[in-house]
């Protein structure tokens, strides 16, 4: 297929509750959709990047611009005989992940639509349902926390994430642990800490978690080597895994145990199934990381959560968490613990053309047909 136009929508979102992380308050997301166009079909991609570059490099004005003027120019006049494809003509573009995986993204639901054919069933998924978790942001006190961490296991979710920052650290998940002693849960640090914290790395063994999230450094694996060596507690690598390659050499060294792939983050589907791959053959733990998507990148995560390699509950919950009105119809609903994989064409939702408007702030348009 060819593409004929490809259209980039700046979305603002307001949240339900605003979602604090060691690096910043989100009270509402500030998005890309991005839209492509082919012989009467259209797919659905989304920019995962936030307002500024506090999780990643990318923001999301950076990435409006190297969609505008780089990625998607350089489809024009280009036949993709498979969604695949994308990631390969645009690896001349180094990194720039959550922008180009966008663009994969919608590229990917389109191929798939063509087919006739799930996301999830074009890219081997096998699963029909996948386990879901609730990522908590930081609260205040612990009595907050507890009682979020409650509402979790109350409403199903088959393990609690807490996130954690200097200060709002042991004493918080230990009143967790002693309030919820057979739960899963685990921590998630985005990167707040360094190894001159070993001490309480290391005390937090006995608390039994999951595995700790991105402890230290954004762009590190060495001193998560040193770490991951001296305490029990599974290393979970999120911001320091960008591609197939990092997951390989993270493995290779020790760093981590687990994997949290976010397909933004790496670059795309086609990458995050080769890290599945990689990680199935080591025997090393992965999940379906989240960026607080609107329904477009949570029907994505799903589809990649059924592929067999995605063996613990990911951060895919459903659409009523985040959203008062979701921009997919149905919206994504959660069973005990599980979100149904769907079977139908593409995403597997419809997008509701006239909220998508709405809530749109800005947008352009690559004529792709035009040289
Ligand atoms: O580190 O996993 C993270 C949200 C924004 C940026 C980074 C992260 C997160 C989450 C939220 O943990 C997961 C979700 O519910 O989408
Ligand atoms: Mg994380």
């Amino acid at each position: 297929m060819k593409l004929e136009s490809v259209t980039v929508r700046r979305l603002k979102m307001e949240m339900l509750s605003p979602f604090t992380t060691s690096f910043a308050t989100q009270t509402h997301r500030d998005l890309l959709i991005v839209v492509a166009h082919s012989g009467g079909d259209i797919g659905y991609g989304e920019c995962v990047a936030i307002s500024a570059p506090l999780y990643s490099e990318e923001a999301t004005s950076t990435c409006a611009v190297a969609l505008g003027e780089f990625l998607i120019p350089a489809l024009r006049g280009r036949e993709i005989a498979h969604p695949s494809e994308v990631s390969e003509i645009l690896s001349p573009f180094k990194r720039n992940n959550m922008a180009k995986s966008a663009l994969e993204g919608a590229v990917w639901d389109l191929w798939a639509k063509k087919q006739g054919v799930s996301l999830a069933e074009s890219f081997g998924g096998i699963k029909t349902a996948v386990d879901v978790g609730l990522s908590i942001g930081i609260k205040e006190t612990e009595a907050e926390l507890i009682e979020a961490v409650g509402a979790a296991v109350d409403t199903g979710y088959q393990r609690a994430k807490i996130k954690i920052a200097p200060g709002r650290d042991e004493k918080f998940l230990r009143a967790v642990r002693t309030e919820f002693p057979e739960t899963a849960i685990m921590a998630d640090a985005n990167s707040a800490y360094s190894l001159d914290d070993i001490e309480l790395f290391t005390a937090l063994d006995d608390l039994d978690l999951m595995m700790i999230e991105q402890p230290l450094a954004h762009d590190d694996i060495v001193d998560h080597r040193h770490l991951q060596s001296r305490i029990r507690t599974p290393v979970c690598l999120d911001e320091s895994i960008h591609s197939a390659d990092d997951a390989r050499q993270a493995i290779e060294l020790g760093s981590c145990r687990i994997i949290n792939v976010k397909i933004g983050r790496v670059g795309g589907i086609a990458e995050s199934q080769k890290i599945e791959k990689i990680c199935r053959e080591a025997g090393v733990g992965l999940w379906c990381g989240g960026m607080l998507e609107t329904g477009v990148g949570r029907a994505h995560n799903v589809a990649i959560a059924a592929l067999a390699g995605f063996d613990l509950p990911g951060d895919t919950a459903p659409s009523a968490r985040y959203w008062a009105e979701d921009i997919i119809d149905p919206e994504v609903v959660m069973h005990n613990g599980q979100i149904t994989v769907p079977t139908t064409p593409g995403l597997g939702y419809q997008v509701k053309g006239e909220l998508l408007e709405e809530l749109t702030v800005s947008s352009f348009s690559v004529d792709l047909e035009t040289v």
